[in-house]
């Protein structure tokens, strides 16, 4: 693959940072490989950005919402012509194996077509007024200019999960790809360009968040902030946003958990597991650290899980069957190593000892293998509390579906969770005991759909999903009386004759 620059999409047109700064995009699984370069944004950019946004703002909303999504179904139709190409872009500049960058390529085109049909739904209701001669209904009303701050780990999906909700409702949008996967972002910026949108509605600024993330939260002429990534991040997010009274939406991690009851099907168990723990390398926020399971079955389950772990092929993600391939970057090893090295000072027994792994090639890569150990849950336990973001997996033993619930509840986090169990009295206290936002059942703890709210609940997102969810999140519900009498009547019918 030839080396691809990536530019800045602000007002319609490719731009440089100011700077002139350039960062580079490696391939993480062979770090001699550049993918592209692109601009390293800075205040001044996004500046720029948020100024074309803003002024493009009032011709879009202005557009009928059908028109909008006549937009977004172009946009669908230059996706699915470039499937392939951007499926193995996905693999190039994030690590995933081909089959996986397709599903997250599939999984943004879902999305889009979602969002074009929307466009000829109902989006607001009637409803009658208290008084006979007055209509009311409640609208939705775009919120403005939304920013969108996006993860590399779904570097096509995620980007579109959050964006074309908002275009759709007529707000216009600065997007801010990951700085691991610029080149992606910029695929997208030049199918927008494609597609047609007029100049500054859709804007693509490159480069880090200390920088430009932060401009964009900080701005005051961004109305909306949708962000997806960290804890650390989202919550320092949500703090800025709040001191300057702006609505953000915020998906951050999980520290998920597959549940295996004491009845479960263990083909189904071990097979949820394995593909919970290691899809992605366990780089997904729904990703699971962590299989709580029933003692009962614990040693069987343990020993087909490890068998399953054992067989994992590391690669490539464009060699044929490869499973998993590298992490993102220097730091998630870092994170990974840091993780395995702590659960063996908590006293963990080690099954299988993971590792970095380095033969050939895989030498120039971010590769690991998987970690897997047993621990009893201890609400001290860093480990068993805090995400990996990588294939590092406990296995926690309990005695009761009650425990289980309390283990599985007992983080900051309440993402994703899954339950294999064949007793529907069984996964119906976990839908109703445990936190989360996405739940599973004889399912793995992965596997989001675009039509569907996705996020979390305690420290994982703030109420307001994204996927589907963005819809709320980028408009204002209001409320609309119209009189067709010809004197007023007020609500709750009380006279307002200004004299007797
Ligand atoms: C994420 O990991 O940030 O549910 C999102 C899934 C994916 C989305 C994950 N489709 O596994």
């Amino acid at each position: 693959m030839k080396t691809i620059e990536a530019m800045n999409l602000i007002r319609g047109q490719w731009r440089e940072a100011s700077s002139g700064e350039r960062f580079e995009s490696l391939n993480p699984a062979d770090n001699r490989q550049i993918v592209g370069t692109a601009p390293k944004s800075k205040a001044g950019d996004v500046d720029e950005a948020v100024a074309a946004a803003r002024q493009a703002f009032e011709g879009w909303r202005s557009l009928s919402r059908v028109k909008r999504g006549e937009y977004i179904d172009q946009f669908a139709q230059l996706m699915k012509r470039d499937l392939n190409a951007l499926s193995e872009l996905v693999t190039h500049e994030c690590g995933k194996p081909f089959n996986e960058g397709k599903a997250d390529v599939v999984e943004a085109l879902h999305m889009a077509q979602y969002v074009a049909g929307m466009a000829r739904m109902p989006h607001g209701e009637i409803i009658d007024s208290e008084i006979a001669d007055k209509d009311a209904y409640i609208l939705r009303k775009p919120k403005g200019v939304v920013g969108c701050i996006t993860p590399w780990n779904f570097p096509i999906a995620i980007p579109l999960w959050v964006a074309l909700p908002s275009l759709l409702e007529g707000n216009t949008v600065i997007l801010k790809p990951s700085e691991d996967t610029p080149i992606c972002g910029h695929r997208l910026a030049e199918l927008f360009v494609e597609a047609g949108f007029p100049a500054g509605v859709i804007n693509v600024v490159h480069g880090f968040g200390e920088d430009a993330g932060d401009r964009l939260v900080r701005h005051e002429q961004t109305d909306v902030i949708l962000f997806t990534g960290s804890y650390a991040v989202g919550h320092h997010i949500e703090q800025v946003c709040a001191q300057m009274h702006k609505f953000c939406a915020i998906e951050m991690g999980g520290k998920n958990a597959v549940i295996v009851m004491d009845d479960a099907n263990l083909d189904i168990a071990v097979h949820a597991a394995t593909l919970s723990a290691f899809k992605t390398s366990g780089q997904r926020c729904v990703t699971s650290n962590r299989i709580i399971i029933h003692e009962k079955l614990e040693p069987e389950f343990t020993k087909r899980f490890i068998a399953a772990a054992r067989e994992v092929k590391i690669g490539n993600g464009m060699t044929p069957d490869t499973f998993m391939g590298p992490l993102i970057n220097r730091q998630g090893v870092e994170k990974y190593l840091m993780h395995n090295q702590k659960a063996q000072e908590e006293g963990a027994e080690i099954f299988l000892p993971g590792g970095e792994v380095k033969e050939g090639d895989l030498a120039h890569g971010h590769f690991v293998a998987p970690f897997v150990y047993r621990l009893k849950h201890s609400s001290s336990s860093y480990v068993l509390r805090e995400e990996a973001f990588s294939p590092h997996v406990a296995v926690i033993p309990v005695s009761s579906l009650e425990e289980a619930v309390h283990v599985y509840n007992d983080t900051k986090y309440g993402l994703s969770m899954a339950v294999i169990t064949e007793d529907y009295r069984k996964w119906r206290y976990v839908r109703d005991h445990a936190d989360f936002g996405v739940g599973y059942v004889n399912l793995p703890s992965i596997g989001a759909e675009v039509h569907l709210p996705f996020g979390g609940v305690k420290g994982s997102g703030n109420g307001h999903p994204s996927a589907m969810g963005v819809f709320d999140a980028v408009t204002h519900k209001v409320a609309f009386t119209v009189n067709h009498a010809t004197e007023i009547v007020l609500a709750q019918g009380l006279s307002v004759k200004l004299r007797s």
